[in-house]
């Protein structure tokens, strides 16, 4: 059966700050589940913590809201024991790179099927924007009291040196190429 896009809201108010990228994000899951006909039922979204960690509550489908960097063997367990089902860890970059990055390395080196949507915004969003280990060195947010003095973690090298079969990397807003539609 076919869902329409905005079939896929849970009906949860989305708090969220206006003009975050997390909204993209959400629209473009939303779009390319309806695309390809994903039953909710069907569904485990999995998060860690933080803003993008709120993701599985906006989305008509199994959650569950896990411990700060922990989704990743939340997720593997989930799919290991019920491989019927379709399963998507969701979360920020100082939840997957910061204390969760050796569940990162080591999800890429079990590469079983699943998709792990990494919200990648620099900074440590929920707790008022303290550099994530992907900021770029010499960036200065708000809560730094000097810039950056660490060079970043390019997640999608990672990625691949961990064994992570396909990793692509887009732009929040850019809902056409998040969900590879082609013109
Ligand atoms: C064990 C533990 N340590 C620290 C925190 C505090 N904490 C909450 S969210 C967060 C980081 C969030 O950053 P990110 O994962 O990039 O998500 P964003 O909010 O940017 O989407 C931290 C450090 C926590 N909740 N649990
Ligand atoms: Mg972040």
């Amino acid at each position: 059966m076919v869902h329409k896009p905005s079939e896929y809201k849970s009906g949860v108010y989305v708090d969220w700050c206006p003009g975050c990228g997390n909204h993209g994000i959400v629209s473009a899951l939303q779009m390319a589940l309806s695309e390809l006909s994903i039953e909710p039922h069907q569904l485990v979204i999995v998060s860690g913590v933080g803003n993008a960690a709120k993701l599985p509550h906006f989305v008509k489908a199994n959650g569950v809201h896990t411990l700060h960097g922990r989704l990743l063997p939340f997720a593997m367990g989930i799919k290991m024991a019920n491989p019927d089902l379709k399963v998507i860890g969701v979360g920020g970059d100082g939840d997957g790179l910061g204390i969760g990055a050796g569940h990162f390395v080591n999800a890429g080196r079990r590469n079983i099927d699943m998709v792990y949507l990494l919200h990648n915004n620099g900074v440590y969003g929920l707790t008022k924007g303290q550099a994530s280990p992907t900021l770029k060195l010499g960036l200065q947010t708000k809560a730094l009291a000097q810039p950056n003095i660490n060079e970043r973690l390019v997640a999608i090298s990672l990625a691949i040196a961990s064994g992570y079969t396909f990793a692509a990397r887009s732009y929040a807003f850019d809902l056409g190429h998040l969900t590879l539609q082609r013109s």
